[in-house]
């Protein structure tokens, strides 16, 4: 009778990449990556949602087309590494007993929390990026939730792992490390780790031309073409998507403004009559792309102070009726710098249907989800 073949034991795993002294290294890449995609999350989420008590200032202009940039290619970077990692480590499933005393229980959890949430950002941040919606959850609410469920179990598992971690980093003494078998094993490593850290580079290179124009060609799977996109700038949502339709925009459009000083209904000519002010920015999008663009209009601070505004919270309404974009608030030192538009023009020529016709608001550091497009109505806040 044939023996049934026993399960695989820890020890069966003899290739030197198994083992504590490159999980720890992959370690170090992965949870530096993790690092970068948690801080400059929260800066982002901040961007979005501005706290009265923590609202980002509008200057550097370009403060967070970089942080959007570095957030989604850190991101695109752990997705080889995380799978580097899971190889390295994976033997450590047939580690026996299973869970053991509370130590190893505690350790055996927090990895299983901190893969899951770890494939969990990848996985919806990549689709998000794609913008390919395959999860019925709002992508931001849930991506910005499990990430503080990863960086807990993070921190618990570095916590845990410290005392192995620093001896897998320390080096042994040269005399115990220059046995050919071990010089061989260390050879392995360091080829694996650098095919990892290699298919890592050569992911953000491949996608980041989507924030870099000097890269755009380099970039095969990058997600937006800014070069070939019209007037420069990929278009996020187009007007027929939103419903704005060619009518709401002719001549029958108007601007309402209301504040604590009455309300004002301007028309397109009434606008084009106003100090005009010209500005470079770019539409940087959460989702990573982002480009440059020479804008052209009316300051918001000018519009405001016609309805009594003026150091204050600015609410900016849309043609588009539904959805979460069609409003958004300018906090009031956005709404009082001076390169904050109420944009007319795009790259001296009128705003094309699709990035917003007539009007739209253009201003510093300020994410592309609240760039509203179709402006129909500012309200100067109390
Ligand atoms: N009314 C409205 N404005 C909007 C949006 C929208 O869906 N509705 N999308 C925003 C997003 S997510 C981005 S990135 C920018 C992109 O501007 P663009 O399409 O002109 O490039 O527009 C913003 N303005
Ligand atoms: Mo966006």
């Amino acid at each position: 009778m044939p023996r049934l073949p026993r399960a695989p034991r820890l020890e069966d795993f003899r290739s030197p990449v198994h083992g504590p002294q490159l999980t720890a290294r992959l370690g170090v890449w992965l949870g530096s990556m993790f690092l970068v995609c948690f801080v400059t999350g929260l800066v982002s989420h901040v961007q979005q949602h501005p706290l009265p008590f923590l609202t980002l200032p509008p200057d550097p202009s370009w403060a967070y087309r970089v942080n959007e940039g570095l957030h989604v290619a850190a991101g695109t970077a752990c997705l080889p590494l995380l799978l580097a990692k899971m190889y390295a480590a994976y033997p450590r499933l047939f580690e026996r007993p299973l869970l053991g005393g509370p130590v190893r229980a505690l350790e055996r959890g927090s990895i299983a929390v901190l893969v899951a949430s770890a494939f969990l950002q990848v996985f919806t941040g990549i689709a998000n990026v794609a913008q390919w919606y395959y999860f019925g959850f709002f992508f931001t609410t849930v991506h910005f939730a499990i990430a503080w469920v990863a960086i807990g179990a993070l921190v618990v598992h570095i916590a845990v792992k410290l005392p192995l971690i620093r001896a897998a980093l320390t080096r042994p003494p040269a005399d115990a490390e220059s046995t050919s078998e071990s010089l061989t094993s260390a050879r392995d490593r360091r080829w694996f780790l650098g095919s990892a850290l290699g298919v890592a580079a050569g992911a953000i290179g491949l996608t980041v031309g989507s924030a870099v124009p000097s890269l755009e060609g380099l970039s095969a799977l990058r997600s937006r073409r800014p070069s070939t996109s019209p007037d420069g700038i990929p278009i996020n949502k187009s007007a027929s998507s939103a419903e704005v339709t060619d009518a709401d925009t002719g001549t029958a459009w108007r601007l309402d403004l209301v504040g604590p000083g009455g309300s004002r209904s301007l028309s397109y000519q009434d606008l084009l009559a106003m100090p005009s002010t010209t500005v470079q920015l770019p539409i940087a999008c959460v989702e990573g792309w982002s480009a440059m663009g020479t804008w052209t209009g009316v300051r918001v601070r000018d519009l405001a102070r016609l309805v009594g505004g003026g150091g204050r919270d600015v609410r900016v309404g849309s043609l588009e009726q539904e959805g979460l974009y069609a409003t958004s608030t300018l906090p009031a030192v956005y709404a009082d710098h001076d390169d904050t538009l109420l944009a007319l023009q795009l790259n001296a020529a009128p705003l094309s249907q699709d990035h917003g016709r007539p009007a739209r608001i253009i201003a510093p550091n300020r994410p592309g989800v609240l760039q509203t497009k179709w402006v129909t109505r500012l309200e100067v806040l109390a």
